[in-house]
């Protein structure tokens, strides 16, 4: 059987289930994913500000990192050939791309310290998401936004008030929302004596950047959540209930990051909650292994579990769907096709499950089918459909991608030292 003849096969096994796999292609051709630019360079940005900091750690040394923002640009176009479907780039602040001789510090960013990534978005026809830098310099060494010290809290006040101009930027240029991401690392190792007052100046802080007011319509303001880091142990500002609380409250999105919980606590189950009492969500994708290691994504259970609640829940309308994670131990461009890919595959896996079916067998109480259809289903010609997804969008089918990777390794990558 060639390709076709066995995905016309595969349509037939999803019929007999009522699923229509023509359907869930074309489905998963409109679900924009945004691609984390910070797997290209290990999260070091282009500003020289200082080593990676706030609790996170890339771990490896394959070579071939990307120093410059033409070389970051270069990988990135790589990986984006051989990614299928709809996509978007998520910016951190630490990647302005500024003329020769010119800095600026974080609480002087403009918009047109962007410029040249706005130019290679509209290039691509991709739309921009945005994070304001909050780790990785100086003043950040003790704490940012919930920092007792006014000046140190005021600089990151004003950094993300220059974020949120530099959002709407995007958005008007490229004609389309820009989710604006704030997340700080502000914690202790140790057990607090004092919980209550940074959290209190932390809401101040965001109250403050808020005030200075926004197109709601262009720049989506996400808030993300985190249960520890290294060296932020015992304690973090910006806590689970902290960001449900603030986003609530002030109308915001919440952010949920699949490493940021505890091991045993999954995100997937608590999409249906966010989906009752938020009208949108924003969610980073990753893989944690015994701690928010940031490892690249899978087709994984927990993977295909978020897609699904993302999909039976009629979500994906309400979701802003990034990726993050930063694997320095194998090859990046590699790294961001299989997340971006594997996610893809999850989403469609998602969009292949007779959903009202299985619904309907939950609530009919018959849970013996429920579970011979849930399982019978993992053994599905799963893969001949995502064949034809990747056949449809003109991207290389299967592992067919690895020969371009590996042949930009040999003649790009390696030269870099
Ligand atoms: C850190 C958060 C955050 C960062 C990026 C670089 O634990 O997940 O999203 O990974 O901002
Ligand atoms: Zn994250």
């Amino acid at each position: 059987m060639n390709r076709e003849e066995r995905y016309r096969a595969a349509r037939e096994r999803y019929a007999e289930f009522g699923v229509d796999a023509g359907a869930a292609i074309r489905k998963l051709k409109e679900i924009p994913i945004s691609l984390h630019c910070w797997q290209g360079d290990d999260v070091q940005g282009f500003e020289d500000a200082g080593p990676l900091s706030g609790g996170i750690q890339t771990t490896g040394n394959y070579p071939g990192k990307a120093r410059t923002p033409e070389e970051l640009m270069s990988d990135l176009d790589k990986a984006l050939e051989l990614i299928p479907g709809k996509k978007r780039l998520n910016l951190h602040a630490s990647y302005a791309v500024f003329e020769p001789g010119e800095t600026a510090d974080r609480d002087a960013l403009e918009p047109r310290h962007f410029k040249a990534w706005v130019e290679f978005a509209k290039k691509r026809g991709l739309g921009l998401d945005f994070n304001p830098t909050l780790f990785s310099h100086p003043k950040a060494a003790e704490a940012t936004l919930s920092s007792a010290d006014p000046e140190i809290r005021k600089f990151w006040v004003d950094h993300c008030k220059c974020c949120l101009r530099i959002s709407e930027y995007f958005a008007e240029e490229l004609g389309q929302p820009c989710l604006m991401n704030i997340w700080i690392p502000d914690g202790l190792k140790d057990i607090p004596a004092d919980r209550f007052s940074p959290r209190a100046r932390f809401a101040q802080s965001l109250d403050e950047i808020l005030s200075i007011g926004y197109d709601k319509e262009k720049v989506l303001v996400s808030l993300e959540s985190k249960v520890f880091g290294i060296g932020l142990e015992s304690y973090t500002v910006g806590s689970s209930e902290f960001c449900l609380g603030y986003a609530a409250s002030r109308g915001i999105l919440p952010l949920m990051d699949n490493g940021h919980y505890h091991p045993t606590e999954m995100v997937s189950d608590k999409i249906s909650s966010i989906l009752l009492f938020f009208d949108r969500l924003a969610l980073h994708i990753t893989r944690s292994v015994r701690w928010d290691s940031d490892h690249v994504v899978l087709f994984d259970d927990e993977t295909k579990e978020i897609a699904k609640e993302l999909v039976r829940n009629d979500a994906l309308g309400r979701v802003c769907l990034g990726l993050d994670f930063f694997d320095a131990s194998i090859n990046r461009v590699a790294a961001w096709v299989m997340g971006m890919r594997n996610f893809q595959k999850a989403l469609l896996y998602a969009l292949l499950c007779p959903n009202e079916k299985l619904a309907a067998l939950q609530k009919e109480g018959d849970f013996t089918k429920l579970m011979l259809l849930q399982e019978e289903l993992k053994t599905c010609p799963f893969g001949d459909v995502w064949d034809q997804f990747c056949r449809e969008s003109g991207v290389p089918e299967r592992e067919e991608w690895y020969g371009e990777v590996k042949r930009y390794e040999e003649t790009v990558l390696s030269r870099r030292n």
